[in-house]
């Protein structure tokens, strides 16, 4: 974790050397979604959790000064979006909680976070938070939903006219299916909901979930075969960061997974994800840089 407490040298000098406007921002919650897009690496949306049990940095930025500072500290170190969470989605073992609960831990950070300068984007799964975050400066939805668990959500995204994020889901994960043509049908489901609301097609993002309703294997099959999701000709954004396929490999607690997260997002990266969805921002975006130094990820 590269909280203040933990900094090293070397995270230091990385920060210095990779300060930059923000490709993308604008007033806020105004987002040029194909400016970003248009960077000759992927953009990087750097992780805030708002929340006491995420699974890998829960409790860590539930006092607000605490969490504006990792915000400030992840723009400083290159992020491209900072997206806000307040309610862990973790699949076992999070707690559901209410919108007004959730609100109540945005309320004292969102509107702070937004005046930094770089667009925010509001990872919630209920319409009525995403509104609220919409009204105060976020510039993106990011449903883990994809649209299709609570009816209000492609309606609000139209009338906003923002960039919404369809992450594929399931309830629980199957090692019987084939996880390529669930996500696609997913999606199709997703799209058609947003074709008929009206969310034009240039706001989409697309996300096939790491980690979410998969076993490990699956999500390591989604990283290999991600160029196949392209056909689809929508942006796609994978968040790996952390998560639990990595100690299926290398066993490892969430905060020692920095190289299976930068292996996976790279791998992403050239199968065509174009933003990357990070906790540990100054090293992914060395990363992702030096991977497009050296040409691996031509576009
Ligand atoms: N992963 C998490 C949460 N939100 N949103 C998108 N679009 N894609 C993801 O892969 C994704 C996401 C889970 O990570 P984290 O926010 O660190 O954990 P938690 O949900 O426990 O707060």
């Amino acid at each position: 974790m590269l909280d203040s407490p933990t900094r090293t040298a070397q995270s230091d000098r990385m920060i210095a050397t990779m300060s930059r406007p923000a490709a993308g921002a604008g007033p806020a919650g105004h987002f040029d979604l194909p400016a970003l897009l248009s960077q000759p690496y992927p953009a990087v949306m750097g992780v805030l959790n708002l929340t006491p049990d995420s699974f890998s940095d829960g409790g860590q930025f539930t006092v607000p000064e605490n969490a504006l500072a990792q915000a400030r500290r992840m723009v400083a170190e290159g992020a491209d979006i900072i997206d806000i969470g307040a309610e862990s989605t973790r699949p076992y073992g999070s707690e559901p909680i209410s919108a007004e609960e959730e609100l109540s831990r945005l309320r004292p950070v969102l509107p702070d976070v937004v005046s930094l300068g770089v667009p925010v984007s509001i990872d919630s799964m209920k319409s009525s938070v995403i509104a609220w975050a919409l009204d105060h400066g976020a510039a993106i939805a990011n449903d883990v939903w994809g649209l299709q668990r609570d009816s209000g959500m492609a309606g609000l995204v139209r009338e906003h006219q923002v960039p919404v994020i369809i992450m594929h889901n399931r309830d629980s994960a199957d090692p019987a299916i084939d996880i390529m043509k669930d996500i696609a049908a997913f999606f199709a489901r997703s799209l058609d909901i947003a074709a008929k609301a009206g969310v034009s097609s240039g706001k989409i993002v697309l996300d096939p979930g790491i980690g979410f309703g998969k076993t490990p294997e699956q999500s390591m099959t989604v990283l290999a075969r991600l160029d196949e999701l392209q056909s689809l000709g929508l942006p796609l954004l994978v968040g790996a960061s952390r998560k639990r396929f990595i100690s299926t490999v290398t066993p490892s607690e969430p905060h020692q997974r920095l190289g299976g997260s930068i292996a996976a997002h790279l791998i992403a990266a050239k199968g065509g994800a174009r933003i990357i969805r990070a906790h540990d921002v100054a090293e992914t975006v060395q990363a992702l840089r030096v991977a497009a130094a050296i040409g691996e990820l031509q576009r």
